[in-house]
């Protein structure tokens, strides 16, 4: 792809730096599950004059002059979403994923309230109310967990909700390669008085293709960022459903208050417009047979994997996401996995697992995720190849051992990382990589 000509003109630090990253892009496979390549047309409305306007308010109702071409850019982008996701509200503005999220507290909770989200170790998002996140900090936060075989404990969910009364419970996650039990969590939130968001960042691209259960008719808020499986710009949408409006008719306007002018200023315009043009590309039959082809490569690659004796947590996936257990490798080898697999040519990221043995620095887990390779346009025949790569690459960390003294890790990960990048089966491997890339080109 070309890279920017003004950029090599002006900043030529910048420009290697673009296009050693594009080289990057183009050259490894991308198994992030969170990440995926937007259309140029995205690209081109995100990089666009757009980023030079201020639109505080919302349309036809600014606090600065010249909005009339914006109005209509942020209004066409609400009613896209509207009708996708099947919502009577919905706001744009939202900077990205944890922010939409911190809004949602800010309409509904106080500082001090109780609130429930899936647990982070267990595949829940920071932003769900963990310690570390200012969520698990202003918030009394009780979270749910999954069971030893990975599926949500919702009995648990059920008994905790109860015991706690929470009033906002968080039901999505960042590695959860099941359907969400949306119904069996609206139960929960009614019975326990809360009101239920559904952070589907991970697979709103699969609800509105239709191959996953879309949570509007039993979430009251449903938020989304947009640059995962919905493969647009990095932003994100609250949405109010029939449902929250109906117990709470002042829930939508409550939202837009808290995102401007409660926490955020200008939006992003130049983001709003290409979110437009992504629920655009993302409303036509092409994206739902694209989102159609990123679970039958998820299974092909689940079950490819799994026949050559690799464990997966839950044993196989339902959406865009594996998540493989390394615990025969060894407590914390998700950090060798990761770097081995990386010299292969797979972009991946190490995670933690349930009943994780290690931490989430040194987790014994890897996440992968196919929506950027189906992208590329590869099918299930290409899983088949990736799973030998994946398989080749773990077999190269055998015999490296996370040290249990913390002072020893340093020293220990460099010389093994050291070992994993000059390895020459992984370079063969990588080789192999860069065959497949080279048959499905990235922007071609
Ligand atoms: N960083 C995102 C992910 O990888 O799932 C969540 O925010």
């Amino acid at each position: 792809m070309k890279i920017g000509e003004h950029i090599k003109a002006r900043d030529p630090k910048i420009y290697e730096e673009l296009v050693k990253e594009s080289e990057r892009q183009q050259n490894s496979l991308e198994m992030i599950p969170s990440e995926n390549f937007a259309s140029e047309a995205v690209m081109e409305a995100s990089g666009s004059i757009l980023t030079n306007k201020y639109s505080e308010g919302y349309p036809h109702h600014r606090y600065y002059g010249g909005n009339q071409f914006i109005d209509n850019i942020e209004s066409i982008a609400i009613e896209r979403a509207k009708k996708l996701f099947g919502v009577p509200h919905a706001n744009v503005q939202p900077y990205s994923g944890s922010p939409a999220n911190l809004e949602v507290y800010l309409s509904l909770c106080s500082p001090g309230d109780v609130i429930m989200g899936q647990n982070l170790t267990d595949g829940g998002h920071l932003t769900h109310g963990f310690k570390t996140s200012v969520t698990g900090k202003i918030f009394k936060s009780i979270p749910y967990h999954v069971k030893p075989d990975g599926f949500i404990d919702i009995e648990e969910a059920r008994r905790l909700a109860m015991e706690h009364k929470p009033k906002l419970i968080w039901v999505g996650s960042t590695s959860y390669m099941r359907e969400f039990p949306f119904e069996e969590f609206s139960k929960i939130a009614e019975e326990c008085g809360a009101y239920l968001a559904a952070d589907i960042s991970h697979i709103s691209g699969l609800v509105v293709s239709g191959v996953h259960k879309s949570p509007s008719n039993y979430a009251d808020i449903i938020t989304t960022t947009t640059h995962k499986t919905l493969r647009g710009p990095r932003g994100a949408i609250i949405m109010v459903t029939e449902k929250g409006l109906k117990k709470d008719p002042l829930l939508a306007e409550k939202i837009d208050k808290t995102v401007f002018p409660g926490m955020q200023g200008g939006p992003h315009d130049h983001t709003t417009a290409a979110i437009a043009i992504a629920l655009l590309e993302a409303s036509s039959p092409e994206f739902a047979e694209y989102s159609r082809q990123i679970v039958r490569n998820a299974k092909a690659l689940a079950s490819a994997l799994t026949s050559k004796g690799i464990k997966l947590v839950t044993g196989g996936t339902d959406n865009h996401l594996l998540l493989i257990d390394l615990k025969s490798f060894g407590k914390g080898s998700g950090v060798f996995a990761q770097e081995a697999l990386e010299s292969a040519g797979i972009t991946t990221n190490k995670n933690t697992i349930p009943e994780e043995p290690s931490s989430p620095f040194f987790p014994t887990g890897i996440r992968m995720g196919t929506p950027a390779i189906t992208t590329r346009g590869m099918k299930e025949k290409q899983m088949d190849e990736i799973a030998s790569i994946i398989a080749g690459a773990l077999e190269e960390i055998r015999g490296y051992s996370l040290p249990e003294n913390r002072e020893e890790r340093h020293a220990y990960l460099e010389k093994a990382f050291g070992e994993l990048r000059e390895n020459k089966n992984l370079e063969d491997l990588r080789k192999r990589s860069e065959a497949l890339c080279r048959e499905f080109p990235l922007y071609p």
